[in-house]
């Protein structure tokens, strides 16, 4: 990330804090987050065609008379100077070296410039896009529509030019339209091969169930044997919400859909020795557990608030934002190479309340989904400000101390670190996680990212969407073959207004197909998870 879009970030996250207030802080920080990766609309203003058709092959989609024959060996190169749609200033320049064809397209800066490719394919099927592209200047991505649905990013992270593609993208039969807006924009575009994608590897469907603590519970046992069993065959319903089947979030989908989710997410975060000494408190647990005994699946993530001595807690860093790492001064790497002693004593004191809580919920015999240090290379939380080598050795040190110290073993560990080099490694992780917030109203299965990270050095393992924004078209997953495990949709805006369902990033229509889809489990279609098995 490039230091203009990390001030950007905490202005952003700044002005969504005021906006929202103390008690609304980490949905405004995801609000912030989402902006930072947030899509924007398709510009169907198009001013600018002054490459139209220069060897474009549609011409044979219109002679295709409605024929679909996948070719398992198709491929396609078109440069971009030559064929694609342009708009804004975008424009072909041959100045930098190692092109292909006769230069690249540059000016891709603003929301305005865009490059189209209109394709026409034998077959309905899946296909590679690469977009080989060079950045002007360090790591950028951009974001890719087909037929006006977004499908991904595309990211280039070197000046020389290089393959980036994404993967597995649905192409109808005959005309397809590929375009290419700005997310952070900043690339040099030489061309775009296309080759039909090949057949997805079913085995990747196939996980065993055997976790990672050696000690695990009975009823954590038998929760992720329903997780492998279901995976690759159901989506499993979830949302978060801080008050529990109760809350907002879960009373709005249930009036809009007649289903409760089957997954409630909770967090730890006013159990947290620096936020409790400002008189947060949290029901945490007793809605985790009132959960569990409708027959629900709890998942719990922590927003870490640094410890006191960490905290600026000044007026534009306040106290209460202290899990970010705009708001610490907290130094991870020096915590955990032992130039800090205090610190890390502060940090076990911390891992050690949590596990007071974790413990109330194991003596209440609820298996939990347990998501620490969530999207750490982000690098937006402390915990992920250090680089991966201090953050891997927090999260063994988190497992250790409550696997160990605890004896908790209550827990499904979640990784999501959301980069295979903050991958802690194989005995620490039973399911990895992606969180995603596309922009408003994207139904995406995302699923060039499922199949990203179904190629991580990660083992093989459960994915799971850990977060979202929008829902996604579940029958777009099941068609592109990318079932996460679950979602977990946000709380506050992403579905609860403040005074009913709130469709600024989901449509009512979409939280109804979604809720009622055969192949979505919601509360009421779980199996007994206490005998789950037996
Ligand atoms: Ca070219």
């Amino acid at each position: 990330m490039t230091k203009r879009v990390c001030s950007f970030l905490s202005l952003l996250i700044l002005i969504g804090l005021f906006l929202n207030g103390c008690t609304k802080v980490h949905d405004a920080g995801h609000d912030a987050e989402n902006r930072r990766k947030g899509v924007t609309g398709m510009s169907d203003n198009l001013t600018e065609d002054r490459y139209k058709d220069g060897g474009n092959n549609t011409s044979e989609a219109d002679g295709m008379n409605g024929e679909d024959h996948f070719d398992p060996k198709f491929e396609l190169l078109l440069e971009a100077e030559d064929v694609a749609i342009t708009t804004g200033k975008v424009r072909p320049e041959s100045t930098y070296p190692d092109f292909s064809g006769n230069g690249y397209l540059v000016g891709i800066e603003r929301e305005e410039d865009t490059v189209t490719f209109n394709v026409s394919v034998p077959g309905s099927g899946f296909y590679d896009l690469n977009f080989i592209s060079a950045s002007c200047d360090g790591y950028k991505e951009n974001n890719v529509y087909v037929n006006g649905e977004f499908v991904g990013v595309a990211k280039v992270e070197r000046t020389n030019f290089q393959d980036s593609i994404l993967k597995r993208v649905y192409l109808k039969a005959g005309k397809n339209e590929i375009k290419l807006t700005k997310s952070w924009g900043w690339i040099r575009l030489d061309a775009l091969k296309i080759t039909a994608s090949p057949p997805i590897d079913q085995d990747i469907y196939k996980i065993s169930a055997q976790l990672v603590d050696l000690y695990a519970t009975d009823r954590a046992k038998k929760l992720m044997q329903f997780l492998v069993d279901m995976y690759g065959k159901y989506i499993i319903s979830g949302q978060y919400s801080d008050k529990g089947i109760n809350g907002p979030e879960f009373k709005a989908i249930y009036s809009a859909t007649g289903k409760y989710p089957a997954i409630l997410g909770l967090d730890f975060i006013d159990y947290t020795p620096s936020r409790v000494a400002h008189g947060t408190n949290s029901k945490a647990v007793e809605y985790a557990i009132e959960f569990d005994k409708l027959g629900g699946i709890v998942t719990f993530c922590w927003h870490w608030n640094a410890p006191e001595p960490y905290l600026y807690d000044t007026s534009e860093k306040p106290w209460w934002s202290g899990f970010y790492t705009r708001a610490t001064n907290i130094n991870l790497e020096a915590i955990m190479n032992g130039k800090d002693p205090q610190g890390y004593e502060l940090l076990l004191r911390d891992i050690d309340e949590i596990a007071k809580q974790l413990k109330r919920l194991q003596e209440a015999d609820v298996p939990i989904l347990w998501r620490p240090l969530h999207e750490a290379s982000g690098g937006w939380f402390w915990w992920g400000a250090s680089g991966p080598d201090a953050y891997i050795k927090l999260y063994r040190l988190l497992f250790d101390r409550l696997t160990k110290v605890h004896g908790i073993h209550n827990l499904i560990w979640v990784w999501n670190g959301q980069h295979p080099a903050w991958y802690p490694g194989d005995k620490y992780v039973d399911i990895i996680g992606m969180d995603i917030y596309p922009g408003e109203r994207v139904y995406s299965p995302h699923t060039s990212k499922f199949f990203e990270m179904a190629k991580w050095p990660t083992g093989k393992r459960i994915i799971a969407l850990t977060e979202n924004g929008c829902l996604f078209d579940p029958d777009l997953a099941f068609r592109d073959g990318a079932v996460w495990s679950h979602f977990c949709t946000w709380n506050g805006d992403f579905v609860w207004s403040g005074y009913g369902l709130s469709e600024k990033y989901t449509e009512r229509y979409m939280f109804e197909k979604v809720y009622n889809h055969e192949k979505v489990l919601t509360l009421d279609e779980l199996p007994d998870l206490r005998s789950y098995g037996q």
